[in-house]
């Protein structure tokens, strides 16, 4: 094995029999407030006034979600809603905000890596995250995108599906790896990730999410020739919580199946994510529902900056 820039030996190898790995204090208090206030001021200058009232939840088997506003997001800093922070809308009555609008936000995103020179320095130029990707080993030559932050607001916060990564980020072949870093501690009650260790082994990538044909929307469509899972992930023994503290860096692999519950708590739980792709030789095609343009296109974490 070469030698490791910043993980142990130990580390890595329970990577790849995990699928996710947490790396308490990756980042300092001082990094950590920097971040953490950057993602208050976002929420607190959010401007309801004009915003298209997009919600955002992540999207369950067969589940149509998405307008132009997040499908045209990856070259912005984008505001989405909590979909139980607002009513209804009718044709008649359009939708209104039962929160203050700071306290409304499920996720900002999708450009924040690239944008906002805060969470930029702790991602593209950042060479903790660099030494971390090299020591992975698993792409030659990682793209970020969909960088974001998600608040999981008190109360409000709501459920994140079981999942994997690489249906929501497919390339052929599957290559997704999450970057999850907490912002605030994580418990159960203010709705922490949970993993299923060694899933990512198990599982195959038999869909994808994908910009809906009919121009309107998103939805999963079936890989040709990968027979579907036959597990039923979210029912099974063996879930881990990974409560964490503020500062912990949550690898997350693109297969591996993981999930988080509503925030009941009075507690906020915002964490900073961003995802990288293999770009050397793995195709990220135009049916994906975050697409890159020829302006931004995904960043280079290697190289570029
Ligand atoms: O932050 C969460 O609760 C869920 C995040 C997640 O599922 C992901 O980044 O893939």
């Amino acid at each position: 094995m070469s030698k490791l820039n910043i993980l142990t030996s130990d580390q890595l190898q329970r990577w790849k029999d995990d699928g996710y790995l947490l790396i308490p204090d990756f980042f300092s208090p001082k990094e950590v407030k920097e971040m953490l206030d950057e993602a208050t001021r976002l929420c607190d200058e959010f401007d309801i006034e004009g915003h298209p009232m997009t919600t955002f939840k992540t999207a369950a088997d067969g589940e149509h979600v998405g307008d132009d506003y997040f499908l045209n997001s990856n070259d912005k800093i984008r505001y989405f809603l909590e979909p139980t922070s607002i009513t209804q809308p009718t044709p008649d009555t359009p939708a209104k905000l039962l929160v203050e609008p700071s306290k409304s936000i499920n996720k900002i995103g999708h450009a924040l890596a690239v944008l906002n020179p805060v969470f930029h320095r702790y991602t593209l130029e950042n060479e903790n995250i660099k030494n971390v990707a090299r020591d992975l080993g698993e792409q030659k030559d990682p793209r970020v995108l969909q960088s974001m932050i998600i608040c999981k607001q008190p109360k409000i916060g709501g459920v994140v599906p079981c999942h994997n990564d690489s249906t929501f980020l497919y390339t052929d072949p599957p290559s997704a790896i999450g970057c999850w870093i907490a912002l605030e501690d994580c418990t159960p009650s203010n709705g922490c990730l949970s993993f299923y260790p060694g899933s990512h082994k198990k599982v195959r990538i038999s869909e994808r999410f994908i910009r809906d044909p009919s121009g309107k929307g998103t939805t999963f469509i079936d890989l040709p020739d990968v027979p579907k899972n036959e597990e039923n992930w979210d029912e099974m023994d063996g879930w881990q919580e990974a409560s964490c503290k503020a500062g912990t860096l949550v690898l997350i692999h693109g297969s591996v199946m993981h999930k988080s519950p509503p925030n009941h708590s009075d507690k906020t739980r915002f964490i900073y994510t961003f995802h990288m792709i293999e770009g050397d030789g793995a195709v990220f095609d135009k049916q994906n529902w975050l697409q890159p343009t020829p302006e931004m296109p995904f960043q280079p974490l290697f190289s570029g900056w």
